[in-house]
């Protein structure tokens, strides 16, 4: 679970829902790159189904028909490209990959044109590559409680693979072992929790290389297949993250922050990868109840994120949307091809303070947010020193003496004397506009601050006024 093998000792990743790799690639160079974004997360780049009823659904991207390199995000070119722009920006591409199944069991042609039938996709699978649990009529899950079925049965539908077999390891390997050749940094392993950690980490064992890889197991702590079954294969994603962060700060708990990551409920922090909110929870597909884009909260829960030294921060840049179904900004006349975020015909990146329900919202560009991936690197791997609270929604810490973070969420302007771990100089905050009311630390290290209601104050050693 080794994050630096994302280039870079404290890795920040974005995943750029739905985003073309055209536009990815453009993103690496003007953005991410120079900002310190170490790796992008995409949507799945293999063949897919090309979604009927919901018009353009993203979760389309879910539902392989080929292992062909071939999507809505663009071609195998297009994709090939993107991997070279953006390694040579610094920026390592970390691909989604579906593997636990195929699309729900029936028959179409993917946006390759690759047909396929009941349990038959193309010439790559066929009936006895794929799981039949035999539990009901159509064998979809029903009961979470079971191992057997989580594992073995259909997935919504999903047909579920035989990933006990040795060529569907084999084929699975065969897959992301090309993408590896191409120069992925990594991957994000779909449904990891629907696959035996066995199936997993033999897959796993046939790749040559080295990628960074976690493991989607999303563990609600009260079924029987659990996330520490996963830790010693690669990273695995921590659900506790999203819903402790949500609940803390709507409960007005705030100082309940100060025990993120910690305990024994907690994956060990070099294993853990963690997020404010991911595209299924952020639409309430699976789970809900986290803070997201519209949220007000959500910039200081981000800021909380990236200045908490636990886990390999993963942020979310979302499309806007009304319905949870709804396919990201696409043109319905050219074939629900997507909307470019660069170019001239792009719709380009929302206003953040704007609220439509369509448009890319590309929370990775906010201005608090580039300031505290900078904060994340500057504070390399410094403790967390001197936690202060006032009452349960002022909240401030040091990362020992390289950098500080007080949070104010209350309504009220929060004036203090707060104790930093900061050299004696004026320091700006990295998360104003500009530098023109620096914050002065004393000898002893006490800083005068005024946090005003909802809103952060964030020092860093390396950025003092002038
Ligand atoms: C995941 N992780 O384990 C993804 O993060 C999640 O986004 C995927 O579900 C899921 N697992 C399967 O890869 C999404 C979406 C579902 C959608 C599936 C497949 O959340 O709603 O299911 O992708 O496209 C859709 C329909 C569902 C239908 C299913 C099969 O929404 O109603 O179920 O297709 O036709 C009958
Ligand atoms: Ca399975």
């Amino acid at each position: 679970a080794d994050a630096t093998r994302l280039g870079s000792p404290q890795p920040v990743m974005v995943h750029l829902f739905e985003w073309r790799w055209d536009d990815i690639a453009a993103e690496c160079e003007d953005y991410l790159g120079p900002t310190g974004i170490d790796a992008v997360q995409v949507s799945p780049p293999n063949e897919h189904i090309v979604p009927g009823g919901v018009e353009g659904a993203w979760w389309a991207r879910y539902q392989p028909v080929s292992y062909e390199v071939t999507s809505r995000s663009g071609d195998r070119e297009a994709f090939e490209a993107m991997v070279r722009r953006c390694d040579a920006a610094g920026v390592g591409i970390v691909v989604d990959a579906v593997i636990n199944h195929m699309a729900a069991i029936g028959e179409g042609e993917g946006i390759a044109g690759t047909s396929y039938s009941e349990f038959r996709y193309g010439d790559l699978y066929s009936r006895d590559d794929f799981n039949h649990c035999d539990r009901y009529d159509d064998d979809h899950i029903r009961d979470y409680q079971s191992r057997y079925e989580v594992q073995y049965c259909h997935l919504l539908g999903l047909a579920d693979l035989a990933t006990g077999e040795t060529h569907v390891r084999a084929r699975i390997a065969d897959y992301l072992q090309t993408l590896v050749d191409l120069g992925v940094a990594g991957f994000r392993i779909d449904a990891a929790k629907h696959m035996p950690a066995e199936d997993v980490a033999a897959i796993i064992d046939r790749l040559d290389g080295e990628p960074y890889i976690f493991q989607e197991v999303i563990d609600p702590g009260d079924e029987p297949i659990t996330k520490w079954e996963y830790q010693g294969i690669a990273a695995v994603t921590e659900f506790n993250y999203p819903h402790e962060v949500a609940t803390a700060i709507e409960e007005g708990a705030w100082d309940r922050l100060k025990h993120v990551g910690e305990g024994d409920a907690w994956l060990k922090s070099d294993s853990a990868l963690v997020f404010v909110d991911n595209h299924d929870n952020q639409r309430g597909h699976v789970g809900g109840g986290v803070l997201m884009h519209r949220d007000a909260a959500y910039p200081l829960a981000l800021a909380f994120k990236l200045a908490w030294p636990y886990g390999t921060p993963k942020l979310m840049s979302s499309f806007a949307f009304e319905d949870g179904d709804q396919g990201p900004p696409s043109d319905p006349d050219a074939g629900w091809a997507t909307t470019p975020v660069h170019g001239d015909d792009g719709i380009g990146c929302l206003d953040p303070d704007d609220d439509p329900n369509e448009g890319w919202v590309c929370e990775h560009r906010w201005s608090e947010v580039t300031a505290m991936v900078g904060f994340r690197k500057a504070a390399g791997d410094a403790p967390v020193t001197h936690w202060q609270q006032d009452g349960a929604t002022r909240i401030a810490f040091s990362r020992d003496d390289a950098g500080f973070l007080a949070i104010n969420g209350g309504d009220d302007e929060w004036d203090a004397r707060l104790q930093t771990g900061l050299p004696e100089g004026a320091y700006c905050n990295v998360l104003a506009a500009d530098c023109d009311t620096p914050v002065h630390v004393g000898g002893d290290g006490v800083a005068e601050v005024a946090v005003r209601g909802m809103d952060a104050v964030a020092l860093q050693v390396n950025r003092t006024a002038e």
